[in-house]
């Protein structure tokens, strides 16, 4: 036996133990998808459903898939002909599977024009997307594009576009001069109303192009293109040595764009699709009418209180959100958030069992096995907060309450960005976007007041009105006065164990 280690492909895929091999054919599989984003979270979930869906119904759905910024996960990739391994982390141990679906990889950095070129090919009838939040490059107060985004600007100019956006309308409009036919364009990130959102940004930059351009385009695509919303769920951290060493051991060979989750996956999607579509619902997919109600669910419940014990749990030590929601103080926070802030505020689906879900979500949050960092999810908290926890705050206030657990988590994010070490005094670093602009606002901030004050008038986080709310204003001074005094372990047991007592109306 030599002692090279083999790597995973399609040469050597017959090595693989037969029920860990992919569920479809990857040689004999066509592209009909092109997915903007192929990080960890899209191989461990779209991709996932997708090969279930073609080996349940069939279709030539394979994927196209494309890295925006980093060569990272191509060059992890393409040596392995698109096969990678799902390693699914459950509380009986691992199971690995190697999914085939991914069929063809860009790298648009360098490559813009075949991402450009895919979405004119009348085969591919469906856009998805995983670009985070940022990848849209809009204000989130105001749902529009960021015309004083440099990436926009130069994709406006006419530049190999570099921009999800920009990829998108400059793909279409090849797609409508090749009168290639309709698309569905399907995004998948944690963003309320992400279709419609979409949709909006898709048409401001179109009103942005040269008269000549921008009438057929924009009455092409209200003909031709849908922007349905989806929700999507999986718990999927950055994969790690230990993850692949792992599938090393389970599959007999090297992989390199392996990805760890839970075994949890949930998927709702708003089924308007003009070109067709993979039969998603035979994969366990949800296709529905109308998504918003579970958007919500998922982005004040389950993402709120991972931003909320991402903060908490960094700013007191917590490695990972196991570690964090295992502190009795900072699961009573969770606890209170979602019964008295954010469960007013919702529509609850029928038939959808809410306690069950969040008791689900405790478990999933609690996991040890995933070891889902803290620092991963309390990166871009100015993108994330808006549809988290302040879209919570403003329709809790409308309402004529207080939400002040939701204002804590708030507090917490604002310690988070005001100071420059955790509680412990280790240093922390701040990643997140708009990074320049919060240590600008916070800068020689000597009190919560001054804290508060400047950072709520981030209209980008906050939107206009909330800066004008005395009581939202008392709220959070008093709990980041708390935090900064007493740090976010003793700020919650505080918080939860006299909860009436604050005098905050
Ligand atoms: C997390 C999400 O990183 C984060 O901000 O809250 O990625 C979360 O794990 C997924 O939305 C779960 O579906």
């Amino acid at each position: 036996m030599s002692g090279v280690v083999q790597r995973l492909g399609l040469r050597t895929l017959a090595q693989v133990p037969p029920t860990r091999r992919p569920r479809v054919d990857p040689a004999s599989t066509g592209v009909g998808i092109l997915h903007l984003g192929i990080g960890a979270f899209h191989r461990a979930h779209q991709a996932e459903f997708t090969e279930d869906a073609i080996a349940a119904a069939g279709g030539e759905w394979g994927i196209c898939g494309v890295s925006q910024r980093s060569r990272s996960v191509i060059d992890a990739l393409a040596p392995q002909d698109g096969l990678y391994t799902v390693l699914t982390r459950g509380s009986r141990g691992s199971t690995a599977r190697v999914v085939g679906a991914v069929r063809e990889l860009i790298f648009a950095g360098t490559d813009a024009a075949r991402v450009v070129a895919r979405l004119a090919d009348p085969a591919v009838r469906v856009t998805t997307l995983t670009v985070t939040e940022k990848g849209y490059r809009h204000d989130s107060a105001t749902g529009r594009l960021r015309r004083d985004d440099l990436g926009v600007q130069a994709d406006l100019a006419g530049q190999p576009p570099q921009t999800v956006v920009g990829q998108l309308v400059r793909g279409l409009q090849a797609r409508m001069a090749a009168d290639a036919g309709p698309h569905a364009v399907l995004s998948c990130d944690n963003l309320a109303h992400n279709g419609a959102t979409l949709a909006g940004l898709v048409r401001d930059f179109v009103d942005q192009l040269p008269a000549e351009e921008r009438r057929p385009l924009g009455d092409w695509i209200d003909e031709q293109v849908r922007f349905p919303s989806s929700m999507v769920d999986r718990i999927v951290p950055a994969p790690t040595d230990d993850d692949r060493a792992e599938v090393h051991r389970l599959i007999g060979l090297r992989d390199d764009g392996a990805v760890a989750t839970e075994s949890f996956r949930q998927w709702v999607i708003e089924d308007d699709f003009p070109g067709g579509r993979p039969a998603w619902e035979r994969a366990g997919a949800l296709l529905t009418g109308d998504v918003t109600p579970y958007e919500l669910i998922k982005l004040r419940v389950l993402n709120a209180a991972h931003s909320t014990l991402a903060y908490l749990g960094a700013l007191a030590g917590c490695a990972t959100i196991a570690e964090a929601i295992a502190r009795d103080e900072f699961a009573a926070v969770v606890h209170h958030l979602w019964r008295d802030d954010a469960e007013p505020t919702l529509a609850v689906p029928a038939g959808f069992d809410l306690p069950a879900y969040e008791q689900q979500l405790l478990d999933r949050f609690a996991d040890p096995a995933l070891r889902h960092s803290t620092l991963q999810v309390a990166m871009d908290g100015s993108q994330k907060l808006p549809q988290r926890l302040v879209s919570t705050i403003v329709d809790a206030r409308r309402a004529g309450r207080t939400p002040q657990w939701a204002m804590f988590a708030v507090a917490a994010w604002m310690r988070w960005v005001s100071t420059e070490h955790t509680d412990a005094g280790a240093p922390r670093k701040l990643d997140d976007p708009l990074a320049p602009t919060l240590q600008r606002a916070v800068a020689g901030a000597s009190t919560a007041t001054h804290v508060v004050d400047r950072l709520l008038a981030v209209r980008a986080v906050f939107g206009a009105d909330l800066a004008h709310d005395d009581t939202v204003r008392a709220s959070l001074v008093d709990s980041l006065q708390r935090i900064a005094a007493d740090g976010a372990q003793t700020a919650a047991h505080a918080l939860t164990a006299e909860p009436t007592e604050r005098g905050i109306a």
